[in-house]
Formats: structure tokens, C-alpha cells, sequence
């Protein structure tokens, strides 16, 4: 009955929806809906509100309808986009009748009656025959809820839907209890377009003769996206680099640097209050520093009602925004070491020499391990307590990136590419030089759907945006080049809807309605995109201590923080605000008994994600050790895409080989093995009712993801094994570069992006010194 897979993919995972809501006209009642049709479950879903009024007797309803293939066996939705605190509606079919309720819930638990007033209405356009339950209901009083919220009928926002193909327990009883869906989805729509002056036509019956063709909303979005637009003449760049992340922000500012006329494209909007973002907390405005600015706002990412940043279109955590991932992480930052850029690890030998883009990268982006402006650490309790216990377990204690290669019973506060108390990154750096220079152009909210290709010759790429060439086609020069840095989920993407992947991936953009044309099959280029991913394992152990400061779980700092640190921040972006959640990290080598040597990464902070105990516990002392795997690690997965285009995993990564478990295990009952040797200190999760193996071997997969994925795209030195050459340079192609994770061959030993970046700095020199470019 738990809903596992809200739970776990909520929080943890991000809104994943890859659809907008479109208008389309339903065929049978003639209908106008704002909807969307799921091409997976093929369910649609649309609404229609009256028009716009703030108060009186319709102001807070709608008319909404579900059509679902009969293998439907309850549908739901959520008003708000999240399971927890908006209004519910669930619904099935029973003989020849459609059963529906209001519902609840709290958590991520089974959703109960809704005890505010609202009232489900099945209209008479419903039908249910041999294929279909097709149910048009009217909901009044759905839009406010009794909780104070409620769905904003004036702007943009979120719906959730719910799939289950498994019955209700008792499907004659609209309170029926069920099992937790079996898939989900979110969509967003835009509900200022969803009205009708034709409501109380509808109501009473009357769907008038529909105005637009009866297609389904996905069609209607194909048909679109191909032929508006003004024609405009486009201007051709020597590079184009699709994405903003750390690859490709460093791959600009080089390319620019070097005379090169070079246009980065970028999906998403602007990010930290340099870059014009305004999401600002309440605490902060006199600063107009944003959530992405203030280090202490970072859990806060996890945890908001409307969080913009991350990919729709992704069913993991990944920013679609400026700086990609490096403007909504932790910003655990580790200068590489030699092992992680050595041939052992899959890096062809001219990569090896990786010192002098190390360098390059430090003096451009510093790290710190003391991110307040005023030299202090706050917050260092869980610091002070792991401190004793590893140097228990002979450990000792170093300042992390002085000494790179250090990574074997070593221990430090945590790290971090912060400056001046701000988030830094490649967005406060890189980025900032190349912005003035005159041949380098940056555009926002454009989102590149494939390139353009003639056989291996890349001609430019397409876009959403018909300002910026015809269609939205822009060109390179004729020597031009493209780099794809849209990470590893983005620019798998990109690869696969340009005809570049595994023929698995190829057909299902081929045959997604609205997914952009291929080149001919004859132009296929079969590669391994997608395949040989890793990401760390991730284990998070919950103790507590009387001498914890557990921060109030980070719950409070978006609205209302502890008024002496929001001060504080304001006055001097000093104090707690000044650092992110992590506190300190360590490493520890293990040897395994196939021969590999595994490092397992340790990352402590006060408070907690999610606890299990049997037992009391004082959840305002609770921190968190969370314990990686990284490099030397030997289990692999799949990312690709799903049927509705959506970016995601295909066979999960983590622990598929035995030894990379036992040597967690392993890892894990060592950071426990002297827990007595500290007064007071308590594991609460997992608790004594519970082994370690029993909880690894119940933790769910979805939260054993780390973000960290890399090797997609990896660099090697064949088209059988690898995607792209020692010069970055995708097999079978002339002229088509990757610079991000992706290419990464194996985990490194920290957090990736120290790692990612200096290999940026030094693809793009390859770039640059690969005869035959502009
Ligand atoms: C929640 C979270 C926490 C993390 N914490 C840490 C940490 O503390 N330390 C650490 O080292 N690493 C951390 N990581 C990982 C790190 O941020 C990533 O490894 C890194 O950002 C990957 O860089 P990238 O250049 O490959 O891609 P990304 O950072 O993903 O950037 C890709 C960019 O391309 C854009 N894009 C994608 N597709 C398109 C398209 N079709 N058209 C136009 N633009 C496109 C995206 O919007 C995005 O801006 C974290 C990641 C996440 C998600
Ligand atoms: C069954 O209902 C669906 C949904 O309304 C409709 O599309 C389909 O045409 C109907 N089938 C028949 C045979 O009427
Ligand atoms: C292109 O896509 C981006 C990202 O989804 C979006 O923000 C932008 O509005 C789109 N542009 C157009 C012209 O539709
Ligand atoms: C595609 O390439 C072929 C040969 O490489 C060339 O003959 C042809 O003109 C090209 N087509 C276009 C549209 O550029
Ligand atoms: C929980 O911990 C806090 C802070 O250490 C303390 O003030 C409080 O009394 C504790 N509560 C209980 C029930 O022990
Ligand atoms: C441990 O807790 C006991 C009471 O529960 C207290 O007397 C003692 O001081 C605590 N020790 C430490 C080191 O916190
Ligand atoms: C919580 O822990 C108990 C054992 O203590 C275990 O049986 C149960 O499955 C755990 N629950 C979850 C959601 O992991
Ligand atoms: C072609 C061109 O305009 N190149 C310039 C790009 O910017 C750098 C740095 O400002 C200049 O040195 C180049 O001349």
C-alpha cells in the first residue's frame, strides 16, 4: 500500500513530465479540452474551466474528462503536480459505470476520502464500451482546497496523472483502498488558454460543432511544430554548443577565447541573480540573491512547490537551467587526480596528462573549504563527531584538494567551487569572460531537438526558435562544428533524434508522433549512446547525538530561517548560509577479490532525507553519513529514452556486480564499527531491528542514485565501444563533438564535476588543435 515510487521519485527523482498541455477538441462530445494524450498508456486527459472570475459559484470548478484504454485499471490525478497536499481525483470503471472520488493525502501514502467540500459530477457524455472508459465529469469546488492552496486558474502550472493497470481492491467502492500506482507522469499546462465561454453550453449538454479538427493533442502539436514561424535568414558560427552546463560553458569561454565565432544554446533560463534570475526567498529580497545563489538554500531544491529548474523531461534529477547541474548542486568540488584521468580507467593514453587543464581549471575556479566570507566554519558538529570516529577506524584528517591523490583513509571538511559565500561554478566564471566578447553569442530558452546532417557531415541544428534561422535551423560555417554539452541524459537525446544510437532507440523516436524526423535509415549511425552508464551507488546511514544540530532538517530556510543567519548571510554572506549541507568528506580504498581496487566516498551532513525507525528518536539531532562507491567500481547500466521521448534510465546501474555490493557492505560496516567508541551516538536508519544487508538489499534503487552519471558518451577507441574518439569527436561523423559527462569512461573518485571540467578544459584544446575545423 506505500506509495514507493512517489515517494522515492518525488523527492528524490524531480517532476519528469515531457508534455505540455495543447488544446484539442474531444471527437465524441465535441468538447474543447487543454489536455495532453500519454503515449505510453495512450490515456488522455483534458480540462476546461469557465471563464475567468474571482468569486461566485463557478469560480472554483471545471469540466474535465479521462478517456483510457480499458487495461486503465484506476487512473488518478493530482491538481497540484505532487502527490502530498493538493487534491486528488481517482477513477475506474465498474461493469458499466465509472467510479470517482475526491482524495487526500498527507505523504506518500495511500491517499484517503477528501473531507473539504468538493463535488464530483459524471456529465452524460460519458461512455464506456469494448476498448475505452471514457469519463467527463464536472468538479466544483476543485480548484481552492482546504488546505489554503490551490491550483492558480490565471497562470501556468503542474498536473500530475497516475496509471495503474492492477484493480482496486473493491471496485464497487469509490473509497476503495488500491496499490500503488504502477506508472506516473506530469505534464504541464497552462491554464489562463483553458477556458471557455462555452461552459454552460457544456454543462447542459451541448458541445457545439467543434471548430478545430478532432485530433488528439499530440498530433495537433506535431502538425505545429514543423511549419510556424517567420522566415528569416540565419547566421552561420563557426561552433555551436548546444547545452550550459560546466561542459559546455568551459567549452565556449575556450573556443571564444581562441577567435572563434561561437554560439551557445541553452534550454533553460537564466539561474543566479547574475545571470538575471529572480527566484528570490522572501528572507532575501534586499539582496536579490536567488535560491541558487545562497549556498544554504541548496536542500531547499528538493523540497519547493514549484521548482522550475529541473528537466520536465527527465525522470531523474537533472537543471535545465543556466550552468545545468553546477547551479542547482551541492557543489562538492574535487580537483582530479591522476587516477582519475589514467588509462586504467578508460581514458586514451593522450588524455593522461591531465596537470595543466587541472591547473587551468583551479585558476579560473578555486575551491574552498570554508565558503563564509569571514574564515568560519558553522554548523561543524556532525564534522566534529565523524572526525572521532574515523580517526577511530585510522584515518586522518587533510585538506582534500591539496593533496589530490590522496584518497585512502583521508578525511576533510568538505569542498566546495562556492566564492565570496555565493554559488561560483563556471556560471560566475567561465561564462563571465566569454559573455563580452563579440564573437561569442549566448541564447537562453532555446531548446535544440537534433542536428542537421548530410551522412557524417553535421550542417547546423535545429530549433524551437524561428527567430534565430528559418524553422529555427541554424547553420555552421563551412568548417563549422557542433558540440553537444546537454549531459548525459540531454545529449543522448539529441544523438538518438538525430539518427546517432543503438537502432533500439532510433525506432522509438521513429515512431513518436511527436518526436522530430530522421534521416534515412541508410544514414544511421549505430553507437553505443546510452550504454556503459555509471553512477555512484549511494547508501545514506541516519544517526543521532545529543550534540547535533540537526538545522531543523533544512525545512525552515526558503521561509523562514533562523533570523540571526539570514542576518548574518545578508550583512556579509557569512555564517551558516554561506555553505551547503555537507560538512565533511573521506575516502577509504578497498581491494576486491576480482583484483579491481574500489574507493568508497563518504559525505556527512546534519540532518536527514528520510529515516526508518522502529524506535523513538530526537529528530532535531540527526545527521547523515552517506556512503559512495566510486571509482574501481564495475557495474554498468543503460540510459535512453522512453516511448514519450522522455530522457531515463533503462537498466539501472547500481550494484548489478557482486563484488561492488559486498564492497560496499563492506565499507558501510566499517564507518559503524566503532559507533560505541562515541557516547551517545545512535544509528537510527537502518535501526537495530535491522542488518546493514537487509537494508541495502531493501533500499530502493531510485534513491541509490547519485546524479553523477557519466561514460554515456564515453570517450574510446572504437565505434563498437565507445561514442566519441581520443578527440572528442563522434565516430562516423565529421564534424560532431561531445564535451560533458558523458564522455567521462568511468566514475572518479569524488563528486564528478572537478573531474568533468578539467576534461572540458582539455577537450577543448583537442577541439581547437583537430586540423580541419574554422
Ligand atoms: C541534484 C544534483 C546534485 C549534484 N551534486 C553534485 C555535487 O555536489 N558535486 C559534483 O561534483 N557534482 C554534483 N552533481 C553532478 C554534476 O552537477 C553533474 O555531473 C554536471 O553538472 C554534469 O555536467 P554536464 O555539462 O555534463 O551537464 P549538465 O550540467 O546537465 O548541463 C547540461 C545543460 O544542457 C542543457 N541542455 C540539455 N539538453 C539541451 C537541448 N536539447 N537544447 C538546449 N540545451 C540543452 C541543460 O538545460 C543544461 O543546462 C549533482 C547533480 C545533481 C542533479
Ligand atoms: C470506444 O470509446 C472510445 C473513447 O471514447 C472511442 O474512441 C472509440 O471509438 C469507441 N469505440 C467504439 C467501437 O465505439
Ligand atoms: C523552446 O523551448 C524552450 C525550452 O522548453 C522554451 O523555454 C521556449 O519557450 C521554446 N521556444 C519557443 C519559441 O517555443
Ligand atoms: C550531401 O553530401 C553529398 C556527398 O557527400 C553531396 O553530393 C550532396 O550534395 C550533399 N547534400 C546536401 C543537401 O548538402
Ligand atoms: C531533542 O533535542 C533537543 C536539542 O538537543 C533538546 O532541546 C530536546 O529536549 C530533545 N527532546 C527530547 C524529547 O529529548
Ligand atoms: C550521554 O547521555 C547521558 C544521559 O543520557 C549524559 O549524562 C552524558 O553526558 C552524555 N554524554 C555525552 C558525551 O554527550
Ligand atoms: C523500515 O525498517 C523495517 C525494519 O526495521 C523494515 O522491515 C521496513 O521494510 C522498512 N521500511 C522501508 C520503507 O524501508
Ligand atoms: C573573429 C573574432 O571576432 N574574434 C575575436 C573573438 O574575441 C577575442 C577576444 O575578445 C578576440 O581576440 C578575437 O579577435
Amino acid at each position: 500500500m506505500l506509495f514507493r515510487s512517489l515517494l522515492t521519485l518525488l523527492p528524490f527523482v524531480g517532476l519528469a513530465f515531457s508534455q505540455s498541455a495543447s488544446t484539442f477538441t474531444d471527437p465524441t462530445s465535441g468538447f474543447q479540452f487543454t489536455g495532453i494524450t500519454d503515449p505510453v498508456h495512450e490515456v488522455t486527459y483534458g480540462f476546461t474551466f469557465p471563464p475567468l472570475a474571482t468569486s461566485g459559484a463557478q469560480s472554483t470548478e471545471f469540466i474535465g474528462e479521462i478517456v483510457a484504454p480499458v487495461a486503465s485499471k484506476w487512473i488518478g490525478i493530482a491538481l497540484g503536480g505532487a502527490m502530498a497536499g493538493d487534491l486528488l481525483l481517482v477513477a475506474w470503471a465498474n461493469g458499466n459505470q465509472i467510479v470517482s472520488s475526491t482524495r487526500w493525502a498527507t505523504g506518500y501514502v495511500q491517499p484517503t476520502a477528501y473531507t473539504g467540500t468538493a463535488t464530483l459530477t459524471t456529465l452524460p457524455e460519458t461512455t464506456i464500451n469494448a476498448t475505452h472508459w471514457h469519463w467527463v465529469f464536472r468538479c466544483q469546488g476543485c480548484t481552492q482546497w482546504n488546505n489554503g492552496n490551490g491550483i492558480d486558474v490565471t497562470s501556468e502550472g503542474v498536473i500530475a496523472w497516475a496509471f495503474s493497470n492492477v484493480a482496486v481492491d473493491d471496485p464497487s467502492d469509490p473509497q476503495s483502498t488500491f496499490s500503488e500506482h504502477t506508472d506516473f507522469g506530469f505534464f504541464g499546462i497552462d491554464y489562463s488558454t483553458a477556458h471557455t465561454s462555452n461552459y454552460q453550453n457544456y454543462l447542459a449538454g451541448n458541445g457545439g460543432t467543434p471548430t478545430t479538427s478532432p485530433t488528439g493533442p499530440s498530433h495537433t502539436t506535431t502538425t505545429t511544430t514543423t511549419t510556424t514561424g517567420p522566415t528569416v535568414s540565419a547566421t552561420p558560427y563557426d561552433y555551436i554548443i548546444v547545452g550550459a552546463g560546466p561542459g559546455g560553458i568551459i567549452a565556449a569561454d575556450r573556443i571564444s577565447q581562441a577567435g572563434k565565432k561561437v554560439l551557445l544554446l541553452e534550454r533553460g533560463g537564466p539561474s543566479t541573480q547574475e545571470t538575471g534570475g529572480n527566484y528570490v526567498a522572501p528572507w532575501a529580497t534586499s539582496s536579490g540573491l536567488t535560491k541558487f545563489d545562497i549556498p544554504g538554500l541548496f536542500e531547499s531544491l528538493f523540497t519547493d512547490s514549484n521548482p522550475f529548474w529541473w528537466c520536465k523531461d527527465i525522470t531523474v534529477f537533472a537543471g535545465c537551467l543556466v550552468g545545468g547541474g553546477t547551479s542547482v548542486n551541492g557543489a562538492l568540488y574535487w580537483y582530479p587526480n591522476d587516477g582519475d584521468f589514467s588509462t586504467n580507467v578508460g581514458w586514451p593514453q593522450s588524455w593522461t596528462n591531465h596537470a595543466p587543464y587541472t591547473s587551468m581549471l583551479e585558476s579560473r575556479l578555486p575551491s574552498t573549504d570554508h565558503p563564509s566570507t569571514d574564515g568560519q566554519r558553522y554548523l561543524e558538529q556532525s564534522f566534529n563527531l565523524v572526525s572521532q570516529l574515523l580517526s577511530g577506524q585510522g584515518y586522518r584528517q587533510i585538506t582534500i584538494n591539496d593533496s589530490p591523490d590522496s584518497k585512502d583513509h583521508v578525511f576533510g571538511y568538505s569542498a566546495f567551487d562556492f566564492l565570496n559565500g555565493k554559488r561560483g561554478g563556471p556560471v560566475a566564471t567561465y561564462l563571465q569572460t566569454a559573455l563580452p566578447r563579440p564573437n561569442f553569442t549566448f541564447k537562453t530558452n532555446v531548446m535544440v531537438s537534433n542536428v542537421v546532417r548530410n551522412g557524417s557531415q553535421i550542417l547546423g541544428v535545429q530549433t524551437n526558435d524561428s527567430t534565430l534561422g528559418p524553422n529555427g535551423f541554424i547553420p555552421v560555417t563551412a568548417k563549422g562544428r557542433v558540440i553537444l554539452s546537454g549531459g548525459a541524459f540531454g545529449t543522448s537525446r539529441i544523438l538518438y533524434q538525430s539518427g546517432i544510437g543503438p537502432t533500439d532507440m532510433l525506432q522509438t523516436v521513429q515512431s513518436n508522433p511527436s518526436a522530430p524526423a530522421l534521416p534515412p535509415q541508410a544514414q544511421w549511425i549505430n553507437l553505443p549512446v546510452g550504454m556503459n552508464a555509471q553512477d555512484n551507488p549511494s547508501i545514506n546511514l541516519v544517526f543521532t547525538h545529543p550534540s547535533i544540530d540537526a538545522y531543523d532538517n533544512w525545512a525552515d530556510v526558503w521561509s523562514d530561517p533562523r533570523p540571526a543567519d539570514a542576518a548574518q548571510y545578508l550583512a556579509s554572506q557569512s555564517g551558516v548560509f554561506a555553505g551547503a549541507s555537507p560538512k565533511l568528506n573521506f575516502w577509504r580504498a578497498y581491494g576486491g577479490s576480482d583484483g579491481f581496487t574500489r574507493y568508497a566516498q563518504g559525505t556527512v551532513r546534519p540532518g536527514a532525507a528520510s529515516t526508518n525507525s522502529s524506535l523513538p528518536f530526537n529528530a532535531t539531532q540527526m545527521f547523515t553519513i552517506t556512503v559512495y562507491l566510486s571509482t574501481g567500481i564495475q557495474s554498468r547500466g543503460r540510459i535512453g529514452i522512453d516511448a514519450a521521448g522522455r530522457g531515463t534510465v533503462l537498466t539501472n546501474p547500481w550494484l548489478v556486480n557482486a563484488e561492488d555490493k559486498t564492497v560496499l557492505l563492506q565499507a558501510l560496516h566499517d564507518v559503524v564499527s566503532n559507533l560505541p567508541s562515541v557516547a551517545n551516538l545512535t544509528m537510527i536508519t537502518p535501526d537495530v531491528t535491522q542488518t546493514l544487508e537487509e537494508y541495502v538489499d531493501l533500499y530502493d534503487p531510485a534513491t541509490m542514485n547519485s546524479n553523477h552519471w557519466v561514460s554515456t558518451t564515453t570517450i574510446g577507441s572504437s565505434a563498437s565501444n565507445a561514442v566519441v574518439d581520443q578527440n572528442v569527436k563522434v565516430f562516423g561523423t565529421n564534424n560532431l563533438f561531445i564535451v560533458d559527462a558523458g564522455i567521462v569512461p568511468h566514475l572518479p573518485t569524488g563528486n564528478p564535476q572537478g573531474v568533468i571540467m578539467s576534461a572540458a578544459e582539455q577537450a577543448a584544446a583537442k577541439i581547437l588543435a583537430l586540423a580541419g575545423g574554422p
